[in-house]
């Protein structure tokens, strides 16, 4: 794709002409955008419809990535980077008067995701094209993304995400691929004429799903693949089924809303609904297509692999099994065989109250063939344990897909797929030891791990130019397409214009950062200070309480002892709480009261400052990211399955602060322990606790002064305006044991951050951990994790002609 900048200024100001009637001066910033979405789409156009036609031809086996969240966030300069035509449209632009920093803030994030998991979907897209794999993403078009959140007298509250109010450049609605899905109703099995038992169904009601593709482009190497995602719409022929507005109303909302990661959402029938929805639109248009391939059906895994990211898209069995039975005649045993073969599973947690599971009378009225299907799954899967295993009940009773009423859609995963896998070396083995451990007796070879990576091009090249350019110029640049290549820059650790040149990069980050945040709070902040970053969801299992409880530590110590010697710091937070999750709201209160208090302290001066970020998102990750200094991974281990964000502020040269939890424990192995500061409990202590079921958080609190002060603070008025809240935390650590051993690992905690100011102080070594942690951050490209999914468990490889290199 070759365009050259005179050619582009053309082509801008043509279509600018043509669409608006309009030069470039009087054109909005809006309108601008959209025509040159336009132009890039132009330009995109031959090579996805020639990479679908390759794809076609060659009749290559391609990936299905199903997820119920896809968080890309803005994708303008992402595909003018991936087109290779970044720098001649921001020239040609600038002739022309306009910034394409001010064109890109137009574009509205797309968030169709809550936070790792949707974000994790989007980094695997784009790695995918970018490594030349044939693979396409399939999910949902919600009308409305994450809720944006906003702080009114320190609390959150939501409001709703309108996306598409002014359109979205990059979809294609594709109307003649729409396909039908059907809910609820009765479904009997009856004798065809051909004496086959085919299931009617009465009254069930015809959803329409139509499909709207979004371009993928690979980096620089001419792919195009597509992201699919289903909007639902009533079928005129059924218009007259509705009994009332409401009723009809129901359906046409299933794609309205993302849920919130939130256990008070679960069990919900349009989540249910939601579910099914795309799963079933998403295998029928495979099979449609894969008929086009005139290859028989029982060879299909040669052909398409589905996989099913967490067990949200997980009907895709009992879907791929009632296809090939009930609309292709394919005898059970067949069916079966083939669709373990075509399908595997990711599995994004182990706490036991995160697994999916779903009342069977939910199940049954909504989706009855469904239901049914999975009931025959679970007796064959009971008979086969129960020949096998007759001396062993139990075991059966813990594994099998329906127990109590409830259908347990991990076991459903794990049972009727070929491969499943955790997303750290430590969140596998606990799943094989501990969590799925009796799966793990029954299919070994099925367990496997797959650590979680990120996308180089959009979490270095775009969200940090500064540092790139300081790469490009010191090691060269094919760190670009090959991450591993970062190892060159360890070369550079004694190298004081190299340290110096990354140093002053991170400088202007955190300047740019500073001005955004004078901007946006009216926060004045030294760019001097220590960055020290936590930007996650909400969760209490990620202990933002933790890192509040030490921000109080040293703004007691400084009021005590106002000539304290310590490194200026400023704590930043990003962070949403779920709507109902009010244990979350309230910590989020209490960071923002604290914030309140400190920064308005004139005894403070400044040398502490507490900023939490309003509506934190892919952008403002893009922002945050490059300029810390300190990346906060303090989750109790063996909660965070991995995390990702640890691994896109170590490749932008934060110093990791860290437990020994998720992909924590391969940053640590990465740049050695010299390059991170760990602190607290490992895994193997938090389940000795859980075993002798002997911890006393108040033991913590009676013998300890510093936590009394600390903890009083939250009750006594010490933090004002939180009566509610502070008690509400108070009693979370005190009077129900402190679930996540915040009080067990605070002093842990308060001598590793005594640590970071330390090592702070000498500027010159911790440019050089910072050096380590870029060079060492290729490991965690999603480009490798993608390739170890094609090899080890989709079994495709990149194609010819767009391959790498
Ligand atoms: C479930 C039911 C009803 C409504 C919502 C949900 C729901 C939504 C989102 C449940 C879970 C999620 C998201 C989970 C998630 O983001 N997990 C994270 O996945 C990352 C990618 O693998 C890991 O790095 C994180 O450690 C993990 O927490």
């Amino acid at each position: 794709m070759e365009m050259t900048k005179e050619e582009f200024k053309k082509e801008l100001q043509q279509r600018l002409k043509e669409k608006y009637a309009m030069d470039i001066n009087d054109a909005s910033s809006q309108e601008l955008y959209n025509v040159l979405g336009s132009v890039v789409k132009a330009y995109y156009s031959d090579a996805w419809s020639n990479t679908w036609k390759d794809y076609l031809e060659d009749g290559q086996k391609q990936a299905y990535y199903f997820s119920i969240e896809f968080l890309p966030g803005k994708m303008l300069k992402s595909n003018l980077l991936n087109m290779g035509i970044l720098e001649t449209v921001e020239a040609g632009l600038a002739d022309l008067g306009v910034s394409l920093d001010e064109l890109a803030q137009v574009e509205q994030d797309m968030a169709l995701g809550n936070g790792g998991l949707g974000r994790l979907a989007s980094c695997f897209m784009d790695s995918i094209a970018s490594c030349g794999l044939p693979g396409n993403g399939n999910g949902i078009r919600y009308d409305y993304g994450l809720f944006k959140q906003r702080f009114v007298d320190g609390y959150q509250v939501e409001l709703p995400d309108e996306w598409l109010r002014n359109g979205n450049t990059w979809e294609v609605r594709k109307e003649s691929k729409a396909v039908d899905v059907l809910f609820g109703g009765n479904v009997y099995l009856a004798e065809d004429t051909d004496g086959q038992l085919r299931p009617v169904y009465e009254g069930a009601r015809r959803l329409r799903a139509v499909p709207y593709d979004t371009a993928v482009l690979g980096y620089q190497n001419h792919l195009v693949n597509t992201l699919r995602l289903w909007s639902v719409e009533i079928p005129e022929s059924e218009e007259d089924h509705y009994r009332s507005i409401e009723d009809r109303r129901a359906f046409e909302d299933l794609t309205a809303v993302l849920y919130p990661d939130d256990s008070n959402e679960r069990g919900r029938q349009t989540r249910l609904w939601q579910e099914y929805f795309f799963v079933s639109a998403g295998v029928q248009s495979i099979i449609r297509y894969y008929l086009r391939l005139n290859k028989p059906l029982d060879v299909l895994n040669e052909y398409v692999a589905i996989h099913i990211n967490d067990t949200h898209p997980a009907l895709c069995i009992p879907e791929m099994m009632r296809i090939l039975m009930d609309e292709h005649g394919m005898s059970w045993e067949k069916a079966f065989n083939v669709t373990v073969k075509v399908m595997s599973y990711t599995n994004h947690t182990i706490m036991a109250e995160a697994l999916e599971k779903w009342p069977v009378a939910l199940m049954k009225e909504n989706l009855p063939r469904m239901y049914q299907i999975i009931e025959e799954l679970d007796r064959r899967f009971v008979n086969e344990l129960t020949i096998c295993y007759p001396e062993n009940p139990e075991l059966i009773q813990r594994t099998r897909i329906i127990q109590n009423e409830q259908v347990h859609m991990a076991h459903l995963a794990i049972i009727c797929s070929h491969s499943t896998n955790g997303v750290a070396k430590l969140h596998s083995d606990l799943l094989k030891e501990v969590v799925l451990h009796d799966f793990y007796q029954l299919f070994p070879e099925r367990f496997n791990n797959k650590t979680n990576g990120i996308a180089q091009r959009r979490w270095l090249q775009l969200a940090n130019p500064k540092l790139s350019k300081v790469l490009d110029q010191t090691i060269g640049t094919t760190w670009r397409k090959t991450p591993g290549d970062l190892k060159l820059l360890q070369n550079y650790v004694e190298d004081q214009t190299v340290l110096d040149q990354l140093a002053e990069a991170k400088k202007s980050n955190k300047q740019r950062l500073a001005s955004y945040i004078e901007e946006t709070t009216g926060i004045t902040v030294s760019p001097e200070a220590i960055f020290d970053v936590q930007i996650k969801r909400l969760h209490a299992y990620k202990r933002q309480l933790l890192n509040l409880l030490h921000i109080l530590k040293l703004y007691f110590d400084l009021k005590d002892d106002p000539k304290k010697v310590q490194e200026s710091r400023l704590f930043i937070f990003g962070a949403k709480a779920a709507p109902s999750y009010t244990y979350a709201k309230s910590i989020i209160k209490a960071i923002n009261e604290v914030a309140n208090l400190i920064n308005n302290d004139p005894d403070i001066n400044g040398r502490i400052k507490v900023v939490f970020l309003e509506n934190y998102n892919v952008h403002l990750a893009e922002l945050i990211i490059p300029a810390a200094d300190v990346s906060e991974q303090i989750s109790l281990a063996s909660k965070e399955a991995s995390g990702t964000s640890n691994m896109k502020l170590m490749l932008n040269g934060a110093i990791t602060l860290a437990t020994l939890d998720g992909a924590n424990v391969e940053i640590r192995d990465a740049v050695g322990d010299d390059n991170v500061v760990i602190f607290g409990m490992t895994e193997r202590e938090v389940y000795q606790y859980y075993e002798r079921q002997d911890y006393v958080a108040k033991d913590y609190y009676d013998q300890s002064p510093v936590l009394q002060r600390i903890l009083n603070a939250f009750v006594d008025g010490t933090i004002p305006n939180i009566y509610f809240e502070g008690r509400e935390i108070f009693d979370s650590l005190l009077k129900h044991n402190d679930e996540y051993f915040v009080l067990r690992d605070f002093d842990a905690y308060v001598k590793a951050q005594e640590k970071i100011d330390g090592l702070y102080r000498d500027q010159h070594h911790w440019q050089q951990m910072s050096l380590m942690n870029i060079a060492n951050a290729g490991r965690f490209s999603a480009d490798d994790t993608m390739m170890r999914y094609a090899e080890e468990i989709w079994h495709i490889e990149p194609v010819e002609q767009y391959s790498k290199k």
